[in-house]
């Protein structure tokens, strides 16, 4: 039972959590300033539906008139994807600002993990977490995200990170905060459109069950924070290495160029990446999606019937 004055927790949500049945976050920023409309609404739908085929119940986390949404409406949904780019990305630090203003706004993984954790959901699907920028031993720029994950009990699985980061110093921050990052199958971090990188991951399991029950018994000690459940893109919309990483050089060049930072770096280099690889990066990215919505489920099924 939760109480929070500021949190609406959607009935189908509700219902589940109080029947201990697996529920499944999903972010909105990855709706509003991750991928063009209409696009981005058709996806947000179509992974509602992947988690629900999967046994799971869906509860897609925003800020909507200042109250902390836990499940949207479809046209909520529909509502955010339109505006894009005109909806406030809200991070941690930004929360309290959109719900004294009773405004809304798309959350990023941070402050999607911080509401999900008030609404008693312990898993949460995405595309690709933010990290640590590449050049930020100038920039300082490291995403909110990471530190989230180091206090927040939320399990995140995502195709690991687009490498307009700097995928070595994320891993090396995510070691100091004692933040895991597991790969689902497989030894190496993947790189959102790749399945692999130069690096690896810290400990890799085969099976749902096995992600479970090691999220299980993190949480059972009490240990904070959450997990990266790293899960590769699927064999056959994965991207040919020389061709995403053209691209992200450019859109790196250009963000420098026109000195972007701050808040609008990750969504510029997203809108750009998309641009300059058309339609291909986002049919891909659209299928990783889906298929950590599909690896989210079958974790959530195992950790319910763990008892959480
Ligand atoms: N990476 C992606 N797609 C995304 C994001 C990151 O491949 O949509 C979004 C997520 O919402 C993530 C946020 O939490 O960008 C990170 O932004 P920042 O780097 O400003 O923390
Ligand atoms: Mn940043």
């Amino acid at each position: 039972m939760t109480l929070n004055a500021y949190l609406d927790i959607a009935p189908e949500v509700q219902r589940a959590l109080d029947a201990g049945q697996p529920v499944v976050a999903l972010e909105s920023t990855i709706i509003s300033h991750g991928m063009p409309y209409p696009q981005n609404v058709a996806t947000a739908l179509q992974v509602e539906q992947e988690v629900r085929d999967h046994g799971a119940v869906p509860a897609t986390i925003a800020i909507v008139n200042g109250r902390l949404k836990a499940g949207l409406s479809a046209a909520e949904i529909e509502t955010l994807g339109k505006s894009g780019r005109d909806v406030v990305k809200v991070s941690r630090r930004d929360v309290p600002f959109i719900v004294a203003a009773g405004a809304t706004g798309a959350t990023t993984v941070a402050s999607t993990m911080i509401i999900a954790a008030m609404a008693g959901i312990r898993l949460f699907a995405t595309g690709g977490i933010g990290g640590v920028h590449r050049g930020a031993q100038q920039s300082f720029d490291v995403s909110a995200d990471l530190q989230e994950l180091a206090q927040t009990p939320v399990a995140v699985v995502c195709a690991g990170a687009k490498s307009i980061l700097d995928l070595r110093l994320t891993l090396e921050y995510l070691e100091t905060h004692g933040v895991p990052v597991v790969g689902y199958q497989t030894n190496a971090l993947p790189a959102f459109f790749t399945r692999d990188s130069a690096f690896s991951v810290d400990y890799r399991l085969n099976t749902p069950q096995e992600i479970a029950r090691a999220l299980h018994v993190k949480w059972a000690m009490s240990l904070k924070g959450g997990m990266v459940i790293a899960n590769p893109i699927p064999e056959a919309y994965a991207m040919p290495r020389t061709a995403i990483d053209a691209a992200i050089e450019q859109a790196l060049a250009e963000a420098q160029a026109q000195n972007i930072g701050g808040k609008e770096s990750t969504p510029f280099l997203l809108a750009r990446v998309c641009d300059i690889t058309g339609g291909d990066s986002l049919a891909a990215n659209i299928q990783l999606v889906l298929n950590n919505a599909r690896l989210a489920a079958a974790v959530g099924i195992e950790l319910a019937g763990m008892g959480g």
